[in-house]
């Protein structure tokens, strides 16, 4: 019998909507449709998957409460260690009766390859359009390589794809539709314009606001996240935390 995603998801979705994330649901098969062989997730085409973003307000939300209780352990990066421990203990709450494979965007296969393409998810599950440069016809920029960017309709590009859950065994059939993202950067000009901001001058964020957004990061936020990964420590300490 086919199974109702609201169903089995809206108790997570609503949980981490509470904390600043977005939560999309996706069929397998429509990922392994877009993505190369070799990326391509071992799950059955019907299997549901859930597309995880984290939205401006999930810094204060979550990361500075989470270092006000942790002192964060050293190695790991501390952003990455408060939005797995986050998805974890929601798995745990909202879908303990499910089998869940969580895939982090941080996380390589052996193989040295990210465990799953969080664009390519973020598109299938109609949640970020996913600009290719491959999208450009006869494009400025020749044939330098360029890296695409996924815009958001409401947060343009402040946000992050932070993770991909895998619900094992959970078949979706035509419960489940694939909705097309919306297409927010829709000219020649402005794709252009977006690549190039992207690739070219990724550091000063602008192509964040390529569309007008409804949440930006605050400059809490941005102080945080302009500080080379390194040197976030000390900045934590500065701002008194791990005292
Ligand atoms: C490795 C990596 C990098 C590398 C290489 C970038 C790259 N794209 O290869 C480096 C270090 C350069 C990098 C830099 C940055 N990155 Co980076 N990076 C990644 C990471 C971990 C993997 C990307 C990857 O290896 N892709 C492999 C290639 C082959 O994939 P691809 O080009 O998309 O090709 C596939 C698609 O084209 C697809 N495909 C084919 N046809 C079609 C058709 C359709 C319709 C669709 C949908 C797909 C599709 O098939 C191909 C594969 O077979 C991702 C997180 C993740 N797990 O995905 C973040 C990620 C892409 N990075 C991100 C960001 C923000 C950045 C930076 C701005 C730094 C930062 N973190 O703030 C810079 C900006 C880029 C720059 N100017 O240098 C964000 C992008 C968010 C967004 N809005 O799109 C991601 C998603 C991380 C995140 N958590 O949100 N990054």
């Amino acid at each position: 019998m086919a199974t109702s995603v609201d169903v089995l998801v809206q108790p997570f979705r609503e949980a981490l909507n509470v904390l600043g994330f977005e939560v999309y649901p996706l069929k397998i098969g429509w990922y392994n449709a877009v993505v190369s062989q070799a990326h391509q997730l071992q799950y059955s085409a019907d299997t549901l998957a859930l597309v995880v973003l984290s939205t401006p307000s999930m810094f204060e939300k979550v990361f500075l409460p989470f270092l006000q209780k942790n002192c964060c352990q050293g190695v790991r990066d501390p952003i990455d260690q408060c939005v797995a421990q986050t998805i974890n203990s929601c798995v745990s709450e909202c879908l303990h009766d499910q089998n869940v494979e969580i895939s982090f965007d941080y996380e390589m296969l052996p193989s040295r390859k990210p465990k799953f393409l969080a664009q390519s998810a973020a598109h299938v599950a109609g949640a970020a359009y996913y600009y290719r440069p491959s999208d450009v016809q006869d494009p400025p920029w020749g044939n330098k390589k360029m890296f695409g960017v996924c815009i958001h309709p409401r947060l343009g590009g402040w946000f992050a794809i932070r993770a991909l859950l895998v619900l094992k065994g959970v078949e979706m059939g035509e419960a489940l539709q694939q909705v097309p993202p919306p297409n927010c950067v829709s000219s020649r000009e402005a794709r252009i314009e977006l690549l190039e901001r992207f690739n070219l001058r990724w550091k000063d964020w602008t192509y964040r606001d390529i569309i007008p957004v409804e949440e930006r990061y605050s400059p809490q936020q941005k102080e945080y996240f302009i500080t080379s990964p390194d040197q976030r420590g000390e900045l934590l300490r500065q701002w008194g935390f791990f005292s």
